[in-house]
């Protein structure tokens, strides 16, 4: 309860963002090769270990995240957008909302051509946003069931730096050929064909603890007046990149969808919970407050 009532506080002081991108004191383009190849295809259920999430008293409600929101998902009950703009959540491919949520209900997914598609479009240009949601990833023998797990993605595919078409978004890769567990992010446009990808953990910072079958949060903020894209887990910064000034807007046509894309192998086998896409760039703190469990 006393983060509800401190988000509301800080949003009260909220600033525009302005759209207009600055001169990037850093200009740090990871190009993230590599993660082509099998992705272990398994399915199945996703367990409803509501002792997972034991720290959320049964009476809590999640963070109300500041504004403008662009589109907002509970997942308690429906795929209903309670941001008031009516992008409605369409199931698609047996993904279903069920219960076992951080908060009530959560989408699931199998991992196998089950998406969440977002109706109505959301075209942010060379405008600020910030993407946040929970996820977890169905577990087998200790790690997740499958290696690559889109989590969020509109436009181009999160997991290869080949489809340069414009986009954003970031997925779960819980350890392509041995590899540690990372979460990539990414922010493309069509023209000058630059990319920003923040891979977490980066060399020798501890793995990201999706592997415990619990929630876990993941923000990506893209701030083009300070021309920073900032990824965040459990409300912690744990990259940062400079975004170059000449990437331009990131608008596709493709609608923006939860746990899949276009290959369904690429689909997440597990979760998602309090899916919010906001019109500008969230600071460091309203990232920790969205993802307070309390
Ligand atoms: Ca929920």
């Amino acid at each position: 309860m006393r983060a509800r009532i401190a988000f509301r506080r800080h949003a009260q002081v909220a600033v525009l963002i302005t759209t207009l991108g600055l001169p990037s004191a850093c200009s740090l383009v990871t190009p993230f090769d590599g993660l082509e190849g099998p992705s272990g295809g398994a399915s199945g259920t996703v367990p409803t270990d509501a002792g997972a999430d034991a720290d959320v008293t049964a009476d809590a409600g999640p963070p109300v995240p500041p504004e403008p929101r662009i589109v907002h998902f509970h997942f308690d009950g429906d795929a209903r957008d309670v941001s008031g703009n009516g992008r409605d959540g369409l199931l698609q491919g047996g993904a279903s909302v069920s219960g076992a949520g951080v908060w009530g209900g959560a989408l699931l997914c199998d991992g196998d051509g089950d998406v969440l598609s977002v109706s109505g479009d959301y075209k942010p240009g060379s405008g600020s946003f910030t993407v946040a949601l929970f996820f977890r990833v169905r577990l087998v023998n200790g790690r997740a069931a499958k290696e690559l797990n889109t989590l969020f993605v509109k436009g181009s595919a999160w997991e290869t730096s080949q489809n340069l078409a414009p986009g954003f978004g970031f997925g779960y890769n819980d350890g392509l050929g041995g590899g540690p567990p990372s979460v990539t992010a990414f922010v493309r446009d069509a023209t000058t064909r630059v990319r920003v990808e923040l891979e977490y953990p980066a060399s020798g910072t501890p793995p990201p603890p999706a592997r415990d079958g619990k929630f876990h949060h993941v923000a990506l903020a893209v701030d083009r007046s300070a021309a920073l894209a900032s990824l965040y887990i459990d409300g912690e910064k744990v990259a940062e990149t400079g975004i170059p000034t000449a990437l331009g807007s990131v608008d596709s046509s493709d609608p923006a969808r939860l746990c899949g894309e276009t290959a369904p192998t690429l689909g997440l086998d597990g979760a998602i919970d309090e899916a919010v896409v906001i019109g500008r760039a969230l600071s460091a703190a309203e990232v920790r407050l969205l993802a307070a469990r309390r």
